[in-house]
């Protein structure tokens, strides 16, 4: 199933049970309010626990996640290693990216600037997943470094709302064997 449509039921699911929490609140407060004493007690108990229960969720979660970060295609190579600079102008609303040809396995690194306002330089492999992306900000160059792992047609696109045809800025960035 397209990831589209697994977001789209995920939302709708969300929906339905918000839409239920709401009938189900209304229903109970028709009732009139209970003492307010116990309420209070045990809303105060269970918010200590949960709490604790995030705080333990956040922490596991960052501990998993940050030895893996940046993602592997995007790590800075070591500084011996030979590096290809792409130059990168974003543009209200297209891209100008200097030179064009990028080959598979070598280490990119894209100097990305902004001509005019705020954009997101984000390149999507050819599967349509997002695999790189930084800033791209008017008056500071942000480096990216990229090694493509595999030749293909990826696409460039923004990844900021950043004017009325945000969405053209697709530009296609073929990467060579
Ligand atoms: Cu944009």
């Amino acid at each position: 199933m397209p990831q589209q449509f697994v977001i789209l039921t995920i939302l709708l699911v969300c929906a339905v049970l918000l839409a239920v929490g709401f009938v189900v609140t209304a229903r109970l407060a028709r009732k009139g309010p209970d003492d307010y004493e116990p309420i209070h007690d045990t809303g105060y108990r269970i918010r200590r626990y949960w709490f604790v229960f995030l705080m333990v969720v956040a922490a596991g979660g960052l501990g998993y996640s940050i030895p893996h970060m940046p993602y592997p295609m995007t790590r800075k190579p070591s500084a011996s290693a030979p590096v290809t600079t792409v130059k990168v102008t974003a543009h209200q609303f297209s891209w100008d990216v200097q030179p064009v040809d990028i080959v598979a396995h070598r280490h990119i690194r894209f100097e990305v600037t902004s001509a005019d306002v705020n954009h997101d330089f984000m390149i999507e492999d050819p599967q349509g997943n997002i695999v790189a992306q930084v800033q791209a900000m008017p008056t500071v160059t942000n480096s990216l470094y990229v090694t493509f792992d595999k030749p293909g047609q990826y696409l460039i696109r923004c990844g900021e709302l950043c004017g009325l045809y945000h969405t053209s800025m697709i530009m296609p960035l073929v990467v060579k064997a």
